[in-house]
């Protein structure tokens, strides 16, 4: 069987009870990474996520030179930082997998190196819009080179004098954001970026904790080149996008009671608890606290029945992730769930929009995708075979209907689950999804 033709099977019913711990924030990870490795000193990280995203960032860094140990079982990951401008040329592409995260913000830090370097990426990754990042970035003087389309591989041509520039995003992208504050430590002089509606700040908090002054006033972020980052600390929450399959999954399916334990809740990121509410779930925040200026609660969630909603446009870059499965949650509504001002799902792992409609159309359930969103109309789920198009959190929230479906639900390509959710069938079924996977 080739690594894509994973398939998973899920039966119909159940309910999902306990206590779990899903693994590490995936955005976290990532950037943990790459500050340690570019500060000065031993940066101590756990709860790292050994997903394959974050496992690509890693080998990045070790293949510039970075000592890099572990991670060990429990996410435990020691990084020897060389500081700013201790990278070496690595000797092969950096090989970027099914990464996002990976590629956008490594053109801002590869912008600012002495040396030149290629980033490549997997078919999906390969077909995703990197304009948004190499724009600016050339901008701040960097040279890239991508495909005439503006998509990887991408071709950074080190040895170039950045200097800072005022950025107004045109769209919400933490990506897009950090990636330019990224490069901003190498510029000369002040790099800001104006964002039409909050994103993710796990850069900025991280920039933060590694010593480094970040200025935010509205929704406009700055900094100045020529610092350094000094090691530190790093206790990685629980995704909440992963908890996510959790949350809708006990709040669609009748007897769950559920507790998912270290849940990252930054603000930025709670979207998916804000419009669950929304739709009528029993969501409880339980000692709440902060973990290495991340704040953090256990979640319990029980099920309750959900209406469906207009979600309010302002809530879309905080929830961005979560869609998928928030689909799935509508499908199970009574009434009319309406999405827009979310195009950006469009051009994630997978066209989001598209490839959710088609899976819930054919499991029964009447869904319009629209340019910037969807329109769901709750009803019964029946059983169907579903393709994820090599999107993980497809894979993860057709795996969440099963709970309510009324037949067997067969979903293919499921193999990149393992980008972000390693362990996620044998978590799911111990909490009790009737889920397998071969
Ligand atoms: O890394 P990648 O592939 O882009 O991952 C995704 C995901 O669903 O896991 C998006 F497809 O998450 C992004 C997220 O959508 C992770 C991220 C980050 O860590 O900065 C920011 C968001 O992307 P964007 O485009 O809105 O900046």
């Amino acid at each position: 069987m080739s690594h894509s033709a994973l398939r998973f099977t899920v039966q119909a019913g159940g309910s999902l009870t306990g206590r779990i711990r899903v693994p590490g924030d995936k955005s976290i990870s990532h950037r943990s990474i790459m500050l340690g490795s570019l500060a000065e000193g031993t940066t101590q990280v756990s709860g790292f996520l050994q997903g394959e995203d974050c496992l690509c960032t890693l080998q990045a860094f070790r293949n510039m030179g970075v000592h890099i140990e572990g991670p060990s079982a429990n996410g435990e990951v020691t990084i020897h930082g060389v500081g700013l401008h201790g990278l070496k040329k690595p000797t092969v592409d950096l090989d970027m997998g099914n990464s996002g995260t990976s590629m956008r913000l490594m053109s801002g830090l590869m912008s600012g190196q002495a040396f030149d370097v290629t980033m490549t990426g997997d078919s999906s990754l390969s077909k995703r819009p990197m304009k948004r990042v190499t724009v600016p970035l050339a901008q701040m003087g960097a040279k890239i080179v991508a495909t005439e389309a503006g998509t990887p591989p991408l071709h950074v041509q080190g040895g170039q004098k950045l200097k800072g520039i005022h950025y107004d995003m045109p769209m919400a992208s933490a990506q897009v954001k950090s990636s330019l504050l990224l490069a901003g430590l190498y510029a000369q002089g002040e790099t800001s970026v104006t964002e039409p509606a909050p994103t993710r700040d796990h850069t900025e908090r991280m920039l933060r904790g590694f010593g480094y002054e970040v200025i935010v006033e509205g929704n406009t972020i700055r900094l100045q080149g020529g610092g350094k980052l000094m090691a530190c600390t790093i206790d990685v929450p629980s995704d909440i996008s992963s908890s996510a399959f959790f949350l809708v999954g006990a709040s669609i399916a009748p007897g769950s009671d559920l507790i998912i334990e270290h849940v990252g809740i930054n603000p930025t990121r709670t979207g998916v608890i804000d419009i669950l509410r929304l739709m009528g779930a029993n969501l409880e925040l339980l000692n709440q606290r902060e973990v290495g200026g991340e704040p953090v609660a256990d979640i319990r969630v029980r099920y309750a029945p959900l209406k469906g909603i207009r979600i309010p446009e302002a809530l879309v870059p905080l929830a961005i992730d979560e869609f998928p499965v928030l689909f799935v949650a509508a499908a199970c509504a009574e009434g009319e769930t309406i999405l827009t001002g979310a195009e950006e799902l469009r051009v994630k792992e997978s066209d989001r929009i598209q490839v959710m409609a088609d899976g819930l159309i054919a499991c029964g359930i009447d869904a319009r995708p629209t340019p910037d969103g969807i329109i769901i109309q709750g009803g019964k789920i029946g059983g169907a075979t579903v393709t994820s198009h090599n999107d993980h959190r497809i894979a993860m929230s057709f795996s969440i209907a099963g709970l309510r479906a009324s037949e067997t639900i067969y979903i293919d390509d499921c193999a990149t689950v393992n980008t972000s959710f390693p362990g996620f069938v044998q978590l799911a079924s111990g909490a009790g999804l009737q889920i397998t996977a071969g």
